[in-house]
Formats: structure tokens, sequence, C-alpha cells
């Protein structure tokens, strides 16, 4: 069984309403307003079962063309177009911009219905056909069959019916794989049970009991419930229009152009890049004019520079870049109907090739060639392209916003990783640009180094501000690098490095006589004082036997050499062969140390896990 959308379009009066209701018998003029005025004013629906074969959702759009607002957001998600044109009037002014709206959402199937057949005689009729099919010609649509029917008088129906099952048989399908998202085309509430949004399945699919992002807003909800053809179902998926009950939505939060989607999957963009083109006929768009941008359901006001032309030309195609005056929810390749600001009507669209921009300033020449690479390429392609614009690599998350479907990206990494692009602290990056901050990270840590002989390493945060990285980034960076050799919390040159011979001296000095003093050292500033090491150089020297493992601090007052320690580790692990317990007492006459040494030792040990307090005496650990 096959399912699809059908959107009309068509003139206002030419009975688009009036055919819905001969092939499905459903009134899609549900508003008390529309009934009075016999007109359609806001998008209506009606699903049903049109032959044993196909399943269908009507979307009946109002054909007046200040309503032409509410016709783009019926259109956004349709998979074909009912295409209504009445024989007694012919093409008409809204013919022709619905039928250009329905070619910039990159539609291709459409049926038409020459309506009102029973009002004019063979004749006109033909030359209405005639006429049709040379507008059509001119458009995407030009293969569509052309139906005389009659709404009132049955006449051509089930012809007309028959036509939209061999055209709706022949869409395609949609891919399912991607994440949830839905543009809000309606909302309202049902006593009892909450506010429900309705629209299309734009991509993924979304279960009952499950959590979505309301976007821009950026609220989440619980899905108590869905509906979708009018019944309840467990799960809705790309393709078809759903209604969705959410938990604690208040009907005043929503509003139609805003998005239900999968957490963390979109988010809303004031600044589209874009390929735009000027419709035939339409007046030049001068650069940064204020225009009227149709995106999913939403329309919203703004501005597009041109980046390749200072006027857009009707028929002229350039890439842009779209300022809009609120945030919008737009994804890659997303269609966009662009209309003039006033008067109102639609004067070109185009395709969404970046629609998460670095807001950085970046030259026009530039962006647009960067806009011609991403145009057309494929999965593999954009994604290299994006690593390769992203000089601190991206989080695996911030792909999907970049158009790369979260789904497939897993699978485009496994065959770029070793070539194109690398993982590191959970960022990717490309390679050359993972390159380049190896390159800068040994730069920095070389002078880092050399401002400061007796400096061991580079710890990771100080990287970590110089590259605007995170630690655990710049430590996985790290290991990258021929040059750096990663220690305990930083980052190190390979090899020794030279101290220059005073320094060295002095380092020399202060280690043998730290080594001299033993286990009862007078404090580290006495000996440099004794040795006449310039203060300066005192922190320096220290860090530098310390961080070498040669110099040990005991508390903040005692530092010993290395070799006292062990001597210290090696009496104390001898006496526990003879003995269970060891008293201060015993420590202190053991190495013949005073009270003022015997019990930060024994806090040392205790703390290097090699003793442990037990009382007023220590035992083995
Ligand atoms: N004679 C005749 N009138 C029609 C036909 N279809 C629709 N109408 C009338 O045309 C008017 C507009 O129809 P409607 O379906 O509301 O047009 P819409 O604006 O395209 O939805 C109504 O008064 C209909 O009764 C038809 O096939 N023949
Ligand atoms: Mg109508």
């Amino acid at each position: 069984m096959k399912y699809v959308i059908i959107g009309t379009a068509g003139h206002i009066d030419h009975g688009k309403t009036s055919l819905i209701k001969a092939m499905t018998g459903i009134d899609t003029d549900r508003l008390p307003e529309e009934k009075k005025r016999g007109i359609t004013i806001d998008i209506g629906f009606a699903h049903h079962q049109l032959t044993p074969r196909l399943r269908v959702s009507f979307i009946d759009v109002p054909g007046h063309e200040r309503l032409v607002k509410n016709m783009i957001a019926g259109a956004c998600g349709i998979d074909m177009v009912l295409l209504v044109v009445a024989a007694d009037e012919g093409v008409m002014p809204q013919t022709v911009e619905h039928v250009n709206i329905c070619r910039i959402l990159g539609l291709k199937r459409a049926v038409v219905a020459l309506n009102k057949a029973d009002k004019v005689d063979e004749e006109t009729l033909r030359l209405a056909e005639e006429e049709v099919r040379e507008f059509l010609a001119r458009t995407p649509f030009k293969d569509a069959p052309v139906v005389p029917v009659s709404a009132r008088t049955g006449e051509g129906i089930e012809r007309l019916k028959e036509e939209i099952e061999r055209v709706a048989l022949a869409v395609e399908g949609r891919r399912g794989i991607s994440p949830f998202r839905l543009p809000v085309d309606r909302v309202f509430v049902v006593k009892g049970f909450g506010t429900v949004v309705t629209g299309t399945v734009f991509s993924g699919r979304v279960r009952v009991g499950e959590t979505v992002e309301l976007l821009p807003q950026g609220a989440t909800y619980r899905v108590r419930n869905i509906q979708v053809q009018g019944e309840d179902v467990e799960e809705a998926s790309v393709g078809v229009r759903a209604a969705l009950n959410l938990q604690g939505l208040e009907k005043a939060d929503v509003d139609r152009g805003d998005a239900v989607c999968s957490p963390g999957a979109f988010a809303a963009s004031d600044v589209l890049d874009c390929r735009v083109f000027l419709l035939e006929g339409a007046p030049p768009l001068k650069d940064m004019a204020p225009v009227r941008v149709h995106i999913g359901t939403k329309e919203a006001i703004g501005r597009v520079k041109l980046l390749e032309v200072d006027t857009l030309r009707a028929q002229e195609e350039c890439y842009c870049r779209i300022h809009l005056e609120e945030p919008v929810v737009a994804a890659n390749l997303d269609p966009v109907v662009i209309r003039s600001y006033s008067p109102v009507f639609t004067i070109g669209g185009g395709v969404v090739l970046d629609a998460h921009p670095e807001k950085v300033r970046i030259k026009r020449a530039h962006l647009a060639e960067r806009l011609r690479m991403l145009d057309g390429c494929d999965e593999r392609r954009r994604l290299e392209l994006f690593l390769l614009w992203s000089p601190k690599g991206v989080e695996r998350g911030a792909l999907a916003l970049k158009g790369i479907d979260p789904w497939g990206v897993e699978g485009l990494l496994k065959e770029m990783v070793g070539e194109e692009a690398l993982e590191a602290g959970g960022r990717i990056f490309h390679r050359k640009r993972a390159l380049e901050l190896v390159e800068r990270m040994e730069k920095a840590v070389q002078e880092l180094l050399s401002r400061d002989k007796l400096r061991g390493a580079v710890s990771f945060r100080e990287l970590s501000h110089v590259l605007g990285l995170s630690e655990d980034v710049v430590a996985a960076l790290a290991l990258r690098s021929k040059r750096l050799k990663v220690v305990s919390g930083g980052v190190t040159l390979e090899g020794e490095r030279g101290l220059d011979p005073e320094t060295q001296r002095l380092v020399a000095a202060f280690e043998a006589e730290l080594k001299r003093c033993g286990l009862q050292p007078p404090s580290v500033n006495k000996i440099f004082d004794r040795l006449g090491v310039p203060p300066k150089l005192r922190g320096p020297i220290l860090r530098y036997l310390l961080e070498k493992k040669r110099a040990v601090r005991v508390n903040t007052e005692i530092v010993i050499h290395s070799s006292a320690l062990d001597r210290l580790v090696a009496g104390v692990e001898n006496h526990f062969k003879k003995e269970r317990e060891l008293a201060v007492s015993q420590m202190k006459g053991m190495f013949g140390l005073s009270r003022k040494y015997a019990i930060p030792y024994l806090e040392f040990l205790d703390r290097l896990g090699i003793t442990k307090r037990v009382g007023n005496v220590r035992v083995k650990r």
C-alpha cells in the first residue's frame, strides 16, 4: 500500500476544495470563517483511501494571493501536487505563483485537474488545456497529466483518481534514517487532553514516550500520544502527517513555524548560507534588501547578503548569506522560498547550503568560494570540507548541524579516519588541522621551556589556554607529536635538554647539599642562602629537581633528597620484618631524628601507603 501527501495548488475559486470533497467526501474548509465566506483561509486536511492501492493525505491550501504564506506552510512537506485550473478562467496569477513555489520546493510530480469542465463548451475546454500545457512546458511539470473534470457533476473524477494513483506510485520513498524533525503547521487544544501540534514528518521518526525538543524555544517535552491519519499509533516516521500531543506544552508556547525535533540534533539559526535564484519576471534584488523568507512552515523577515553581485536579476543565480530577524529551524538542503517585502509576492528561492555558518568575518568572495565547494558535493566531501574549515576541530554532535546525518556519520568517519580525519579527545579534526595544532603545541612547549631552562614540563592546562582547546583534547593531540613526550599532567620535549653550565653548577651544588643533609635538612632557603643562589633561580631549581624526582617534598617545610627517602623506606621496611609496630620513639632512634622530623616522616609514609596509623603507633600497610 502506497501512501503519499498531496498538496493542492491553484488560483482562488478554481475548485481545489470542491475537488477534494468530490474525491474523498471530506470538506477541508473547517473554520467557521471559511464556511461563511466559502473560501479556504488556512490549510485543511483530508486523509483518505483514494484507490485500493493508494492512501493519501490531501493538504488543501488557500488560493488567495494574500494567503500564499499559508499555502507555502502547507506545501513544504508534500510529495506531489494537485494543480487545479478552472477551464473557464485558465492560468491565473496564483496558478503561476503556486507552481513557482512548488518548483522552488523541489517538487517534481504533479497532476493537473482542468476543473469546471461543465461550465465551458468543448472548444473552450480544448483551448484551456492547450494553455495549461503551454504554461507547464516551462516548468518541471511539463509531463504532468491534464485531466478535464467537474467537481460539480463528478465527470472525470474517476480518471483523476487513476492519474493521481499512477503518478503517486512513482513517488520515491523518503529516507528514514536521520534525526526526527516535524515543522509545526497547526496547533490546537483538545479538551482534557492538552496541546496538539501537527505537521509533516520531514525526517526520522518519533515514538510515544520519547522526549522531543521544541525549537527555537529549546524546551523538551515527552510525547504522550501520536496520531497518524486520525488514528492512535505508537510511531510516526518520515513522510507522514502526524499529530503529536506533547505533555505539559501550552498552546501559547508554540506556533506554526516552530519545529519538533530529536533533542540536540537541530538548532535554530538566524544566518543561512544559501544558493538563491530569481524567477522569470522578478524585480531586481539589491544587496541586503529586506525580503520574506519561508523555510519549512516558518516565515521570517530577512536580508539577503549577495556574495557575488551587487544586484541579482531575474533568472540569475548567486550564493548568498541570509540574515534573519528571528531564528529558524533549518537543515542543509532545505528549500527556501523568497518573497518580496512589499508588495508581497514570490520572487525566487533557493537551497540551504549551510544552516549554521560560523559567524566569523570572512570575505564575500571567499565565502562564495566555500559555498560553491559545498554545493552539490556528496556527504563525505561535505564532512571533509567542514573539518577543513574548522581549525579547532568539531564535536561529534555538532556534525548533525552541519547537515551530516548523525546515523551516517559513523560510517563516514570510519572511512575517513586514518585518511582525511582523525579523532582526538572526543573531537574530530581534519588531519591537516590536527597536524597544525600539534605543530603549534610543539612550538609553544619549546618556547615556554626555553624561557625557563629549569622547567621540566608544560602542563596540559597551560597548553589548553594557548590552543583554546580542552585539556583532554590537548593531551590526545600531544600523543600524535614525535617531538613531544607526555609526562604526568603535561608534556616535555623528547630527549635531554641541556642546561647552561652556570645553572647546571647551581643545580648540582644544591642537590649535593640536600643529599649531604640526609634526613635532617634545614629549610631549602637556608641551603640556597648558604650556596648564594640568586632568588629568581631558587623556585625553578627546586621545581626542576622535584619534577625529576631527585628531590621529594615531605611537607611545606621539609624537602629531602630522593636517596634519603630511599633510606627511610628501606629502614622502615626492615623494621617491620622483625616487629609488628613502629612507635615514634623507635623511629627517632632508628634514624637519629628529633621529633620535629620523625612525625612528618611517619605522616608522609602513611600518605605513601607504606604505614598505617593505629592509635599511637604505625603498622605495616
Ligand atoms: N460549475 C462548477 N462550479 C464549481 C466546480 N468546482 C467548484 N465550483 C464552485 O467554485 C467555487 C469555488 O470552489 P472552491 O472549491 O471553494 O475553490 P477553491 O478556492 O479553489 O478551493 C464554489 O462556489 C464551487 O461550488 C465545478 O466543477 N463546476
Ligand atoms: Mg479552497
